[in-house]
């Protein structure tokens, strides 16, 4: 059994995608075993997305995961961690290749993606990418007794 961290992103919450999302996850036979609402801070989103700082999109991303392009009513995302077997791997296939237009078109991010103006990847959702990175990432934005063992 893995864990993994799915984030509604704010472009999911403002579209109201975060339904959609969790309907597919859950259909697809995953676990869902901890939720909450965030405000991402930017200590939150530097640390979550520490080892894309040197990457040329670094600092929209983190303007795009604290919510700075969809609204102030949209600064948050929704935290979920799911389990099951392989979940790290299956979850990604029902998420989607990163890049929206080269996204499957049955994944979340093939269906509901987008590539801005800016360049920037809207893709509504994050998943972990592998083990490493969900043991981490599970720790950053969920206390121990927040999930369902
Ligand atoms: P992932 O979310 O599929 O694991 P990462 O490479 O970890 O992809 O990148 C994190 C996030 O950064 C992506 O989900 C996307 O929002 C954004 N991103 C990644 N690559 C690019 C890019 O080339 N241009 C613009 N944004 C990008
Ligand atoms: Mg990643």
């Amino acid at each position: 059994m893995e864990k993994t961290l799915i984030l509604i992103k704010p472009d999911g919450m403002r579209r109201r995608l975060a339904g959609l999302s969790i309907d597919r996850l859950d259909n697809a036979g995953f676990e869902l075993i901890g939720a909450k609402v965030v405000s991402v801070t930017e200590k939150l989103a530097r640390e979550h997305y520490a080892l894309l700082k040197d990457q040329p999109f670094f600092e929209e991303l983190i303007k795009y995961i604290r919510g700075d392009f969809h609204g102030v009513s949209n600064r948050r995302v929704l935290a979920l961690v799911y389990r099951g077997e392989d979940a790290i791997k299956a979850v990604r296939g029902v998420v989607g290749a990163t890049n929206p237009e080269q996204a499957a078109p049955d994944t979340i991010r093939g269906t509901f993606g987008r590539i801005t103006t800016r360049g920037q990847f809207e893709n509504v959702v994050h998943a972990s990418g592998n083990a490493e990175d969900a043991e981490r990432e599970i720790k950053l934005w969920f206390e121990p007794g927040e999930l369902v063992e």
